[in-house]
């Protein structure tokens, strides 16, 4: 990084859930920004929004948004990236896509950056950020990867309404309402706002997350299934997910089993790589009651592990419980760390 540099940067989806924290984390990151420009649709246009104590008018995002912009933060959904990430790119930025539109194009490198920070070397304009619930787990598999090996992971997730934007928030909070007023509760954004039904989610729990597959899966299992072998660079692994989407707002959970490689490894070798790792904070203490929750986990950065336990019948079989804030690590902090990993390392180009 040339000492000082400073860089026009643009939030785009600046209004959502994602966005707003993507522009807090900038702030108290102190990103080296010359210029910030934040885009959303049209709706807000004309709109403003504090940053460092400054009001900053929302523009429309449109193609020439990105003139002059070094680097471009996306966060407004799938086809919105598809239509501007290369317009972006043209123009040259280089754009940190949080959308699922390009994480599994093999011209895109696809990064946590306590995993795979090095991939980013090899980009050419966009570099994709996992899905939230696929980083928290890579972030504490990794070090048992790279001490024990892996074979298998199986893993099912109890996520938060704030995955599914502002809207599910929104839900959650009336649905609620609704209910504890003995009125019927509305349901029209989960599971999937563009799918056919709807449920509440208050007081319930639903096993879809994003739209079925053909194979039984639903998207959300498949984005977590396909971006842990990529980004763990290991196509051999097996992994298998079940994606469930609770009352909660803030924070995803997962429970995990995992069969690691060598042969008897124990849970205390397991604490001491999780200790020592980048970005994980072990709360692991059944004896105190100890172990991280949704709202424990809520607002900070760590991926938080507790409940380390060995399999009943599988040697090499171990469970974990993984919760981390699905819109800190999970989008908008990842996002700006691979941003600080390009400029640190003079990746930008
Ligand atoms: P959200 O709260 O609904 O916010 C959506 C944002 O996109 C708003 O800023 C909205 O602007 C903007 N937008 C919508 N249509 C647009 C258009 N035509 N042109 C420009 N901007 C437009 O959703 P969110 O939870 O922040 O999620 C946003 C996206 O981030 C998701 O669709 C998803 O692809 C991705 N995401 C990734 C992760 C992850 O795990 N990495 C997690 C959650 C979400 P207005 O306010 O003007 O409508
Ligand atoms: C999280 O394209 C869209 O409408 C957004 C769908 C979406 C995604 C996605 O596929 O990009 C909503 C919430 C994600 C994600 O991170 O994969």
């Amino acid at each position: 990084m040339t000492e000082n540099a400073k860089y026009n940067v643009a939030v785009l989806g600046a209004t959502g859930a994602v966005g707003t924290k993507i522009l807090q984390i900038l702030e108290k990151k102190n990103f080296p920004i010359k210029e910030l420009k934040v885009l959303a649709s049209k709706r807000s246009a004309g709109k403003t929004i504090q940053f460092n104590g400054n009001d900053i008018t929302i523009e429309e995002a449109t193609p020439e948004s990105f003139k002059g912009i070094d680097i471009a933060l996306f966060s407004a959904g799938g086809s919105i990236s598809k239509k501007l990430a290369p317009e972006a790119v043209k123009h040259g930025a280089v754009v940190v896509d949080n959308t699922s539109a390009y994480r599994m194009d093999p011209d895109v490198p696809l990064v946590v950056p306590e995993v795979n920070k090095e991939d980013i070397a090899n980009h050419n304009g966009i570099i994709a950020n996992p899905n939230c619930s696929t980083i928290q787990m890579v972030a504490a598999l990794k070090p048992i990867k790279d001490s024990f090996g892996l074979n298998r992971v199986i893993v099912s997730t109890y996520q938060a309404v704030s995955g599914a934007g502002d809207a599910a928030i929104s839900e959650l909070k009336n649905q609620t309402a609704q209910f504890l007023n003995e009125e019927e509760m509305e349901a029209n954004v989960l599971p999937v706002k563009s799918d056919e039904k709807h449920y509440p989610v208050a007081f319930n729990a639903l096993p879809q997350i994003d739209v079925f597959s053909d194979n039984g899966y639903t998207l959300e299992e498949m984005k977590m299934i396909n971006e842990t072998k990529k980004i763990m660079h290991a196509d051999e692994l097996a992994v298998a997910a079940t994606c469930v989407r609770l009352p909660v707002f803030t924070s995803h959970a997962e429970s995990v089993y995992i069969e690691v490689d060598k042969e008897n490894v124990t849970v205390e070798e397991i604490w001491k790589e999780l200790k020592s790792a980048p970005g994980i904070k072990l709360q692991d203490n059944p004896a105190e009651q100890v172990y991280p929750t949704p709202l424990s986990a809520a607002d900070k950065e760590d991926v938080f592990v507790g409940r380390v336990r060995r399999d009943l019948d599988n040697a090499k079989g171990f469970h974990l419980w993984i919760v981390s804030d699905n819109l800190v690590k999970g989008a908008a902090l990842n996002t700006v760390q691979i941003a600080q990993a390009a400029v640190e390392n003079n990746w930008l180009k």
